[in-house]
């Protein structure tokens, strides 16, 4: 009895060994089940990168940025289309600049050209911002034709036009690359100094877009003040744009980068990025373009950087294009505030400087005071109807 006692004792040791080892077994893999369970999001999925180089779509999203859902409202406006824009707006345009035109056609149509009439007309260029280099050309050329052709020259008014047209150059190319391509769309950068008209300008490009049917989005790249992204939205709302924006002092460059993100997604045909134009240095100005610029281009190649420029500044607004074609590839200028200077001579003097050709022009705050310059409607408003 006592063998088939320590049997049964024997038995219960095993079975109780066995439970606790399977238990055991059991235990351990629950635990490895766990830590796998928590360790494996954070290091098998990829970095986040706001900026998007490295991870896919649904994983870059900026949690900062806003993007407001489409606000169609009654209410919309219908912008003014681009034809004759520059013919509406060419009465503002002599107002401003006819003392130039006119002034030249005036000295030019002295019985006698003397010495003195000659360095007046070089005054008259030269107050208007043409430049000493362009003013000494044209000066030239004006006074080869006249005394060359004499009598059977036109009249001093065609002598004029077709010179100051060579001078301002009709052959550049002045359309805007804001055609979608590659099924992606095009993506106009806005820059320049604070207070030129950076972002009135890129509302104003919205409508000149819309009028053409093309599908638009905005990015408010200025974050230096929530004014700054509000003034944006409002001129999006006007026409049913969607603006990009993010928090007062958030990164440009996520808030560039998400505008062009949604413009993919919404098969847009252009985005428009509003840059912030209050830098101490160049050094910080180098640093936030070039930045924005290589954020953008990680989806899409920036087509077209736009250089806003206050044509009442004169000199100043030359430095300027300077400062800034040394950061970014400049394509196209900008040129507001036309209306309000006399000054119109800056076209030919920036574009000598920078190569680029003049794209739009400002001559006025009204929304649809935003014109695509045409040398020849410029010309003739310079110098006023006919003779
Ligand atoms: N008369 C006139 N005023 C203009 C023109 N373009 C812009 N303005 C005015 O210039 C002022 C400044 O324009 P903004 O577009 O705010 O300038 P900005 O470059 O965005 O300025 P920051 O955001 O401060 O860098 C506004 O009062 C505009 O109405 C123009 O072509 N003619
Ligand atoms: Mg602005």
């Amino acid at each position: 009895m006592a063998a088939v006692g320590e049997f049964f004792y024997l038995v219960i040791a095993i079975g109780v060994l066995l439970v606790a080892l399977v238990a055991g077994l059991v235990g351990a893999g629950v635990r490895r089940s766990r830590l796998r369970g928590r360790g494996g999001a954070g290091t098998i999925a990829p970095p986040q990168d706001r900026t998007g180089a490295t991870a896919a779509p649904p994983t870059v999203e900026p949690p900062t940025v806003e993007v407001p859902p489409a606000t169609v409202t009654p209410t919309l406006e219908r912008p003014e289309g681009t034809a004759g824009r520059l013919v509406r707006l060419r009465q503002r345009l002599s107002r401003s600049q006819g003392t130039l035109g006119r002034g030249l056609l005036a000295l030019l149509s002295r019985d006698r050209l003397d010495e003195d009439t000659w360095e007046e007309i070089e005054d008259t260029l030269l107050t208007a911002d043409v430049g000493v280099g362009p003013t000494q050309q044209l000066v030239e050329r004006l006074r080869t034709r006249l005394r060359v052709e004499g009598s059977e020259a036109a009249s001093p008014r065609e002598v004029l036009r077709e010179e100051l047209l060579t001078l301002i150059d009709p052959t550049l190319d002045r359309t805007l690359a804001v055609q979608r391509a590659g099924g992606r769309p095009a993506v106009v950068l806005v820059v320049g100094v604070n207070g030129t008209g950076k972002t009135t300008t890129v509302g104003k490009l919205a409508r000149v877009l819309v009028a053409e049917d093309k599908q638009v989005v905005l990015g408010a790249a200025d974050t230096f003040r929530a004014a700054a992204a509000e003034q944006l939205t409002t001129w999006g709302e006007r026409v049913g744009v969607d603006t990009v924006r993010g928090p007062e002092g958030s990164d440009p460059a996520s808030v560039a980068f998400e505008a062009v993100r949604t413009g993919i997604e919404q098969e847009a045909d252009v985005v428009l990025v509003d840059t912030a134009g209050r830098l101490q240095n160049k050094a910080g100005l180098m640093d936030e373009l070039g930045k924005v610029k290589r954020v953008v281009e990680k989806q899409v190649p920036v087509n077209e950087v736009l250089l806003v420029l206050d044509a009442t500044t004169g000199q100043n607004g030359m430095i300027q294009a300077r400062v800034f074609s040394e950061v970014v590839d400049v394509t196209g200028i900008v040129l507001t505030k036309l209306d309000g200077s006399a000054k119109g001579g800056i076209v030919v003097a920036v574009q000598r400087e920078l190569g680029v050709p003049v794209k739009l022009v400002g001559l006025g705050e009204g929304a649809d005071d935003l014109a695509p310059f045409e040398p020849e409607a410029f010309v003739d408003a310079l110098l006023g109807t006919d003779a």
